[in-house]
């Protein structure tokens, strides 16, 4: 269904499949909730699925206050996976003069979160940024704003242009405005992009084919047209997956406001000549989803432990720690030993809205009693009358890893903290995960 994604405004979609891995993964720019200006970007989201119908948000993966140089802006993203990492390429306004730059995060996990190492030498006004790993291993970079799209072959460590190669790509790519992605099909270099046809908002999807990454590019159509209910903006990415094409792009028709996006898919179609079939978006989204009995997909929000204190939350007074096997991502939180110790994750919600809060923990010895805090509210076990003092849910003892059903919380509009900490008891503590609510 589109928008895959409702829970959380999102936009700016760069979807990618990393070798060896059979899950997508989509890199997101994150839109805070009706603020009616892009602004207010602070952060970035990274979505996964593996049957396009059911999605995983990880949470809040890079934030603003993580990137020492940027004091603004976080727009347009890509990723890219080299030599053993996963890089989060990003744009953001520099501090010191004002101008866009492109920053590099890195993650020894797809989704996941990222460490910013700085932004890309030689590349001035670098807003929306593409890098794109050829099947040689050679690193290119694209970017694109206001009017313009340039690209440059990039230095083994990703963190310069080489010196001689930026190549100003705008008078091959009609119409362009900004957002450029590039795919490879059939040997072909693909560079779809943002443009203003004759001048005019709101974007259509254009794209250019060339036979080097670095052109010249030969205009060649449109492939999204605009649609009713986009966003004056439209950005996006084309991938191959499980043997279907997609192009992911993004729209308003949830919030119906043009900064507060929502992530969209769907099915890609090639001509045999290698020009793209046009896309109109409707509801039911990628074919899959045209089988009646599937009738709507999910989006989990999942908030490894051991990542709090980079996504937004707090470790207190509680550690990471790996002996005990079977834990997800790096590790699990333990040690709360006394009162209040415990773990505070960031839930973001671009909607107020119920959901069935998830705890994965282990505790091998006895059950234990812990307490949950959702933003300012204690977390009620079922039965629990609100005057009761003692508020604190039972753990049960398991010698492995399992998922507690703590039952229906709501979520507020925007930034949601939720804690769960020591009421005398002591657990390892894997994941929280907030399913959407049922009725
Ligand atoms: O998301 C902020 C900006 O809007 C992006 O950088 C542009 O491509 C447009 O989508």
């Amino acid at each position: 269904m589109n928008p895959i994604i409702k829970t959380v405004f999102s936009a700016d979609p760069s979807a990618h499949v990393w070798p060896g891995d059979d899950r997508i993964y989509v890199y997101a720019s994150h839109d805070q909730p009706y603020t009616d200006t892009h602004d207010t970007m602070q952060s970035y989201h990274v979505f996964s699925s593996d049957d396009m119908v059911n999605w995983t948000d990880h949470g809040r993966v890079l934030h603003l206050d993580q990137v020492e140089w940027a004091v603004s802006h976080m727009w347009a993203i890509d990723a890219a996976y080299r030599h053993g990492t996963y890089y989060l390429v990003y744009c953001a306004v520099e501090n010191a003069t004002g101008m866009f730059r492109t920053g590099l995060a890195v993650s020894d996990q797809p989704q996941g979160p990222f460490t910013d190492i700085g932004f890309i030498q030689g590349v001035e006004w670098g807003q929306d940024p593409a890098l794109f790993v050829d099947e040689d291993d050679t690193p290119y970079l694209f970017w694109g704003a206001g009017g313009s799209c340039h690209a440059c072959q990039l230095t083994d460590d990703l963190l310069s242009a080489v010196e001689g190669t930026v190549v100003d790509l705008t008078s091959q790519l009609k119409w362009v405005f900004e957002g450029p992605f590039v795919h490879k099909y059939n040997g072909k270099y693909y560079l779809s992009y943002p443009g203003l046809f004759e001048g005019e908002w709101p974007e259509h999807m254009y794209y250019a084919v060339a036979d080097h990454p670095l052109g010249p590019y030969t205009f060649t159509g449109e492939y999204i047209p605009v649609f009713e209910g986009q966003a004056g903006t439209n950005h996006g990415s084309i991938i191959e997956y499980k043997g279907k094409w997609y192009a992911f792009h993004h729209s308003m028709w949830i919030s119906g406001e043009s900064a507060c996006r929502s992530l969209m898919c769907d099915e890609l179609h090639y001509n045999p000549d290698g020009t793209i079939q046009p896309i109109y978006p409707d509801t039911m989204g990628v074919a899959s989803l045209k089988d009646p009995s599937v009738m709507r997909g999910t989006v989990t929000l999942l908030l490894d432990a051991s990542c709090a204190q980079k996504t937004g939350g707090k470790l207190s007074g509680t550690r990471i720690a790996t002996e005990r096997p079977g834990y997800t991502g790096h590790g699990y939180v333990t040690g709360f030993e006394r009162d209040y110790q415990g773990v505070i994750v960031l839930a973001q919600s671009g909607l107020a809205r119920d959901c069935r809060l998830i705890v994965r923990y282990c505790s091998p010895e006895a059950d234990q009693t812990m307490k949950v805090l959702v933003n300012d509210n204690q977390l009620l076990p079922p039965g629990v009358s609100p005057s009761v003092y003692d508020k604190r849910f039972v753990f049960p003892q398991c010698s492995d890893w399992q998922e507690l059903d703590l039952g229906k919380i709501h979520l507020k509009q925007g930034d949601n903290l939720i804690r769960v900490y020591n009421g005398s008891g002591h657990i390892d503590l894997d994941y929280i995960k907030l399913e959407e609510w049922v009725d």
